[in-house]
């Protein structure tokens, strides 16, 4: 007899889905998307649709192992959970001792985002007063900009856009990453609504858009200033509205005056005639709904870039007309109360703290105290942290003690001296929420869980007691979890419904009332108001009004001569379809979608390179090379070049993913990453 349950794809993905399970006889024999849940709508993106495939892997990590072999060899032998966590627990005490505590470094990552996994450690390493890892690689410079924006809470509701006549999808590949957003697009475009996409090169998406805006890469800024130029000009600006809920209106009116169309168009590449034209339609639509991506501010400047769009519906006021206004992803993520998780010590003074994004450097050469003991889950840092020879020389110290909890043997895994066993979600209890839609959801194990694996609550909770920490955090049951995390400001709007949420029914999270429906200002910037003038950046010595700045690794025809450089092109690393970031890799089916991993370059830069369609390139800069196989074609710009990404590193020859490329500098606010401000050579390979 089969078996049907709910549960909730905790992977990092904006979308949150749904999922019913078929199970018979303790396996997974069918998985679909819950037509119950208003944004999964009955269907899931093709990872998860063969999701069975993930939880038989054979490269699933079943029990709990210890290296035999040379570091980062991926050789162990099995032990007993009781045995790998008496030496673990052994080891942070030791090294703790020795070094002082915050020579053990935590490094929890995304592979699951569910409200208890993603901070499930944090309870033990702020109790041992271990450093902490700020976890800016993906959107703290989005959130850090809109803070100082439009306010921190601040958001318009996803599913508005359905009621949208113009979407701007702006840096986002949706179909690839957001594939849920798509069907809110269609109801839109029933009712006449038109779909505009900003992207720079011609991805899925920008396929299924009614204008395709092609830009030069790190140029938005420009555009946004050249849009609000005219918008002023034009008297397409709601003059009440800016009054009345925003600061800085004159201060930006003068930002804006060198950004003619013409000025833009040479920026940006984007024709003079089309600024005006964008300008207009944006302006003209009361309701127009701007999601925003991430991929523009993986760049040096991308918490300017954010923040100068955003100011885009604070001109025409936007916001309050229903299917108008901004969102950007990752505003779910932390609305609940995961203050019983991450509690520190009472009294303890802040641990030292060590960004994700510069982790390559903390294993290097971060002193005083050196780091001792990495303790990675949920984490493939081995893949997707940037400039990755240096993240791997420091995963290679003998003295540097490695544990991994994973549900794979990803390359990280390759280099752990304790390897653990992890659950995937569907064999495990989970409160999740959505980095886009404000649905909350119970999600209870489908299945047993295979081999040995436990969650990250159950890894934690077992070593606390290794430890000997006796807290209540640490023996709580699930409802005792979700009980604190629904302690919290923000519920749905007629108040928890425990009873359906317990049976798995998603609930919708009211946010606090817009201003204009109170009558008050009140939002969360720090004056109250929209802020198109930040004296707080002033202050921080950055430009408090929007502006476009070339960037030190910057598209080679922004304001510099291609020619003369070293490295003349620049690559962009976004998301494939078919992989999650480092997850799915290690899925056949998934790989053989993506085919290989590609490097996608204009037609005259191939040529002037001499290389032809489907050549083996080494692709190098100054921090490393990665070998990828070329796709000539005009989907991209002169000068730009693509690699969707991530592909585990040792899938690739030398054992060298793409982060080889990328680099440790931080983006303008928030210490995020700049992924896709890399410049590069490309070269034919020659033979290994
Ligand atoms: N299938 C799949 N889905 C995913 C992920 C995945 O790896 N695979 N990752 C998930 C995660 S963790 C995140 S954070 C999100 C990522 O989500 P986002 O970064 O918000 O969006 P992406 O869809 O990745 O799209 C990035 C897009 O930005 C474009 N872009 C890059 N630079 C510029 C620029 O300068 N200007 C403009 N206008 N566009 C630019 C890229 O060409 C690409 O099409 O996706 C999530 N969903
Ligand atoms: N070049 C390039 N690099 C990037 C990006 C890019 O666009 N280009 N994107 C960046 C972004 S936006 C992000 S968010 C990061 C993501 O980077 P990470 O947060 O490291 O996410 P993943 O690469 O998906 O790796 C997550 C790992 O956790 C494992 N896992 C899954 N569920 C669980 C669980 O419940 N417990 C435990 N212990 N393990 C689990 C998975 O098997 C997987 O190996 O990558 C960044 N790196
Ligand atoms: S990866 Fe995203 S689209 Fe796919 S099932 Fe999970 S939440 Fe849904
Ligand atoms: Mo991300």
């Amino acid at each position: 007899m089969v078996h049907y349950s709910t549960v909730v794809c905790s992977h990092n993905c904006p979308d949150a889905c749904g999922v019913r399970v078929g199970v018979e006889a303790g396996r997974i024999v069918s998985i679909q998307g819950d037509p119950r849940h208003p944004i999964t709508r009955g269907f899931l993106c093709g990872k998860v649709n063969r999701y069975a495939e993930r939880v038989y892997s054979p490269q699933r990590v079943l029990y709990p192992q210890r290296r035999v072999g040379a570091k980062g060899e991926g050789r162990f032998a099995r032990i007993s959970w009781d045995e790998a966590l008496d030496e673990i627990a052994q080891r942070l005490k030791a090294i703790a001792a020795e070094w002082g505590p915050e020579a053990i470094l935590p490094e929890p990552g995304s592979g699951s985002v569910g409200q208890i996994a993603r901070v499930a450690g944090n309870r033990l390493f702020n109790r041992l007063g271990a450093s902490r890892l700020a976890r800016t690689i993906c959107s703290t410079q989005a959130k850090e900009a809109l803070r100082l924006t439009t306010g921190e809470d601040f958001a318009t509701d996803l599913e508005q856009a359905a009621q949208s006549k113009l979407i701007l999808l702006w840096g986002l590949n949706a179909v690839a990453t957001h594939i849920h957003f798509m069907p809110l697009v269609k109801r839109a475009r029933a009712n006449g609504a038109r779909l505009v996409v900003i992207d720079i090169y011609n991805n899925q998406t920008a396929r299924q858009a009614d204008w395709f805006i092609r830009i030069r890469p790190g140029t938005d800024t420009a555009l946004a200033l050249g849009m609000m130029r005219v918008l002023i000009e034009e008297n397409l600006c709601d003059r009440a509205f800016v009054e009345r809920y925003t600061v800085g209106f004159e201060e930006l009116r003068k930002a804006c005056l060198e950004y003619t169309p013409e000025t833009v168009a040479g920026l940006t590449g984007v024709p003079a005639a089309d600024v005006l034209r964008l300008a207009r339609e944006y302006g003209r639509t009361p309701n127009a709904f701007i999601r925003l991506g991430l991929g523009l501010s993986r760049r040096e400047h991308g918490g300017m870039t954010i923040r100068t769009i955003a100011c885009l519906p604070c001109l025409t006021g936007a916001w309050q007309h229903p299917g108008g206004g901004l969102m950007r992803q990752g505003w779910g993520n932390t609305k609940l109360n995961a203050g019983f998780l991450t509690r520190p010590r009472p009294g303890d003074p802040p641990a030292r703290t060590v960004n994700v994004v510069q982790l390559g450097q903390a294993l290097t050469a971060l002193d005083d105290p050196p780091v001792k003991c990495l303790f990675v889950y949920g984490s493939n840092p081995a893949a997707v942290v940037p400039d990755q020879s240096q993240v791997q020389r420091g995963l290679l110290r003998e003295d540097l003690f490695v544990v991994v909890h994973e549900v794979m043997h990803s390359d990280t895994a390759d280099f752990a001296d304790i390897l653990l066993p992890a659950t995937t979600f569907m064999e495990q209890d989970e409160l999740n929420t959505s980095s886009s839609h404000w649905y909350v959801q119970v999600s209870r194990k489908a299945i047993a869980p295979l081999g040995e694996s436990k969650s990250n609550l159950e890894l934690f909770d077992l070593l606390a007691q290794k430890m000997g920490y006796t807290e209540p955090m640490f023996s709580a049951s699930f409802e005792e979890h979700v009980a604190h995390l629904l302690d919290t400001d923000w519920a749905p709007a007629g108040g928890w419904d425990r009873a359906a949420l317990m049976a798995g029914l998603p609930q919708k999270l009211a946010p606090p009332p817009a201003p204009w429906s109170t009558g008050s200002t009140g939002l969360k910037t720090p004056s109250g108001r929209f802020e198109l003038y930040s004296e707080e950046l002033r202050r921080q010595g950055l430009p408090p009004v929007p502006a476009h700045q070339p960037a030190a690794e910057g598209y080679a025809t922004d304001g510099h001569d291609a020619s003369g450089r070293r490295y003349p092109l620049q690559l962009c690393c976004p998301p494939s379809q078919h992989f999650l970031n480092s997850t799915f890799p290690e899925t056949a089916s998934s790989r053989k979608l993506e085919k290989m991993p590609f490097l996608k370059m204009h037609p005259a830069d191939a040529r002037a390179r001499g290389l032809a369609q489907g050549a083996a390139v080494r692709a190098y800069n100054d921090r490393g090379e990665s070998f990828l196989t070329l796709e000539v074609t005009d989907d991209v710009q002169p000068g730009s070049t693509i690699a969707e990404s991530v592909w585990w590193p040792k899938l690739l020859r030398g054992r060298k993913g793409i982060n080889q490329l990328t680099s440790q500098r931080l983006t303008d606010l928030g210490g995020s990453a700049t992924f896709h401000d890399t410049l590069i050579e490309v070269e034919p390979a020659q033979a290994e």
